[in-house]
């Protein structure tokens, strides 16, 4: 049998009727059981024979859509986008891992039914409970929560907001690599293209990452800027460090695993030093956290192009921050990924 996740023996449901290159099923992460799953097409499974097959691993958060059709709308666009633009190689499965609620779960699969028609290339879903990863996560992100989160308290349910951060303690050993996308962007190029970016982290990077294209850092630096004036903490690019944006995340698992100094930096005392050093208070969860340790250590992060996570976003230009707007906003080249943030719709080309 050349099943495509040989670590996982399971027995499914035949399903999914689609095209012929198509091949996917879902399971839920947490509880490895098998809910649907369609064969394997002949032809790929001879060829998975010579070659094994190469997993690129895909994640999203999809929770509270039976509270927000906004969001049910997102989604559809930015699978779509995505999966309209893909291109694999015959022996690579993408694996599309959805943190869902129940009823998002539903939602979710109901839009897959039709987004994966058609799709020439190998698909798998992998569900996982946001209860289960928040209950895992809680204890490790809890300590930097206050700093980073809206309001004043720390709430159990916002720990998910971090799960970027963790994603090395949470995701299985056998997970490398992963790279992890907001739901409100419209994918232009082959996402493909976006894992062999993995391939030009420098030695030491753990984290691919795009600026933030914003002045917000400016503004919540703006005590430390004040008493650094030479600092380029929260200054525009290109020599400055203007923060960064958590909408595309390349998240080496591995590096993240080995790295002593990422890991420190997830300690409690290590997150008040740094916080109380740049008097950083945030509430933008996990990007927060990856643009303060940015600031100090510079090296654990592979700036992505601003192609690759176009923010849209123009709230800052007219909250006090005109002047130096652009400096943060402008980015030339072909765009390959429209980032709708702040709710900024996304227009038809
Ligand atoms: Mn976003």
């Amino acid at each position: 049998m050349g099943r495509l996740c040989p670590v996982r023996s399971h027995h499914g449901l035949l399903l999914l009727a689609a095209g012929l290159a198509l091949f996917a099923f879902y399971y839920s992460g947490s509880e490895k059981r098998v809910e649907e799953e369609e064969e394997q097409p002949r032809g790929a499974e001879a060829k998975s024979a010579e070659e094994p097959p190469q997993d690129l691993h895909l994640l999203v958060m999809f929770t509270k859509a039976d509270k927000s059709p906004a969001l049910g709308a997102k989604f559809r666009l930015a699978l779509a986008s995505l999966l309209g633009a893909g291109k694999l190689e015959a022996r690579e499965v993408l694996n599309l891992h959805l943190v869902t609620d129940e009823a998002s779960k539903e939602a979710a699969k109901a839009a897959l039914r039709d987004l994966l028609r058609g799709v020439a290339f190998k698909c798998k879903v992998i569900f996982h409970d946001v209860n289960a990863l928040t209950e895992k996560l809680f204890p490790v992100v809890e300590a930097m929560q206050k700093h980073f989160s809206a309001g004043s308290g720390t709430y159990y349910s916002d720990s998910i907001f971090f799960l970027s951060v963790a994603m090395h303690r949470i995701m299985p050993k056998e997970i490398p690599r992963l790279i992890q996308l907001d739901l409100d962007l419209k994918h232009k190029s082959n996402i493909r293209e976006l894992f062999e970016e993995f391939d030009n982290f420098p030695i030491g990077a753990v984290i691919g990452i795009a600026h933030e294209m914003q002045p917000v850092y400016r503004h919540t630096f703006w005590q430390y800027r004040q008493e650094n004036p030479e600092s380029k903490v929260g200054s525009p690019p290109p020599d400055g460090l203007p923060g960064f944006n958590s909408g595309v995340l390349l998240l080496n698992l591995e590096a993240m695993r080995q790295s002593k100094l990422y890991n420190q930096l997830l300690e409690p005392r290590e997150i008040q030093r740094l916080t109380e050093k740049y008097h950083f208070r945030g509430h933008l969860g996990d990007q927060d956290f990856f643009t303060m340790i940015g600031m100090e250590h510079a090296e654990l992060f592979h700036i992505l192009d601003c192609v690759w996570n176009r923010q849209l976003c123009t709230w800052w230009r007219d909250h006090g921050y005109g002047k130096v707007f652009d400096l943060y906003y402008r980015c030339e080249g072909h765009v390959k990924i429209l980032h709708g943030n702040c709710n900024t719709p996304i227009s038809e080309d």
